[in-house]
């Protein structure tokens, strides 16, 4: 019996996953989400337009080639009336460097779409959240963490993105990924759910999330735009989109569906404890300095105990003589 109502209670949530699986999939919004064949009739690409660098094949959105010196964006034409969402992007970033590449992408839900500017090929000291793919380090200290590094930034347009710093003072959060020049498929997931943002990825074509950071708090308004944007300098990749897929979750129990969202200024309760505020450490002595440092102390410590030796015979003398 009760192993009957068990067995029943275990069907019955198995049957409410796939169809909460299933639910999500139905809410693709179409005018947030960029999947091929890119182009519709014309040469445009519908709620989607182009900056910079940026060339459209029937395979990819190219935002930079491997090339110095390029900068491209794509921004989605339709503002986000959607409480809580999910993006998955399916990206590529690749080029001939093994170890000198740069400098990243970022992906953007911001107020100010169309802005060319610093921060990875868009606009500093905007309003709202920046995912950042940073691929390469600036900082020539030790940093804390490697390179390739994804991270999370608000902005209630106060706040400078610093690249010397690798962003290190205003993220959220972070974490490494390594997701070069893969041949199997690279895709960032996020969720803005319940004033939860979590990041997640899917690097090593298995088909499975690895949560990257998850910050609770976050308050981000309705209104703002989808974007991608990336970078080269000196150094270079080229930095693919594949696709864009844009989720509607359902609102929770507790959120009213009539609340004016769009006037919230982009924040977060908890920034990540600021890093490397340290100046970097001088240089180590050479070998030789430290040799001949080495050396001073041993002969100065050598004089020291032949003079303590000295010293004490001639004592043992004294006393030796009084004794007589
Ligand atoms: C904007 O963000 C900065 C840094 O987090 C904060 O000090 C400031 O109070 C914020 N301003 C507004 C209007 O929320
Ligand atoms: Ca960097």
């Amino acid at each position: 019996m009760l192993t009957k109502f068990l067995f029943l209670q275990i069907v019955g949530l198995f049957f409410k996953l796939i169809v909460a699986e299933w639910n999500t999939q139905d809410y693709e919004r179409r005018e947030h989400s960029l999947t091929k064949p890119y182009q519709g009739s014309s040469m445009s690409v519908p709620y989607w337009d182009f900056l910079g660098s940026t060339i459209v094949t029937s395979n990819y959105v190219r935002l930079t080639p491997d090339l110095q010196s390029k900068s491209g964006a794509i921004w989605n034409t339709v503002p986000c009336y959607t409480r809580n969402w999910e993006v998955q992007v399916q990206f590529k970033v690749h080029g001939r460097g093994k170890d000198l590449f740069g400098d990243g992408l970022a992906l953007w839900y911001v107020r100010d779409r169309m802005q060319t500017g610093p921060v990875f090929g868009s606009k500093d000291y905007f309003y709202g959240l920046a995912i950042i793919l940073d691929t390469y380090s600036n900082h020539n200290g030790a940093h804390n963490h490697q390179h390739p590094y994804i991270s999370a930034m608000i902005n209630n347009g106060s706040l400078h993105y610093d690249h010397d710093r690798d962003g290190t003072h205003t993220q959220l959060s972070g974490c490494e990924a390594k997701f070069r020049n893969y041949n199997h498929d690279t895709h960032i997931y996020i969720v803005y759910k319940d004033d939860t943002l979590i990041v997640s990825t899917d690097l090593e074509g298995k088909n499975a999330w690895k949560e990257c950071l998850k910050v609770e708090n976050v308050l981000l308004p309705t209104g703002y735009y989808f974007g991608a944007s990336a970078t080269t300098g000196d150094l270079s990749d080229n930095h693919d989109i594949i696709a864009i897929k844009m989720y509607e979750l359902d609102l929770l129990e507790t959120q009213n569906r009539d609340e004016d969202r769009s006037h919230i200024i982009p924040s977060a309760a908890s920034f990540e404890a600021p890093r490397d505020r340290v100046e970097d450490a001088k240089p180590a002595m050479s070998g030789i300095k430290t040799f001949l440092w080495m050396m001073a102390v041993a002969i100065v410590i050598i004089v020291i105990v032949v003079l303590g030796i000295m010293w004490y015979q001639k004592r043992q003398e004294q006393s030796r003589k009084r004794l007589y």
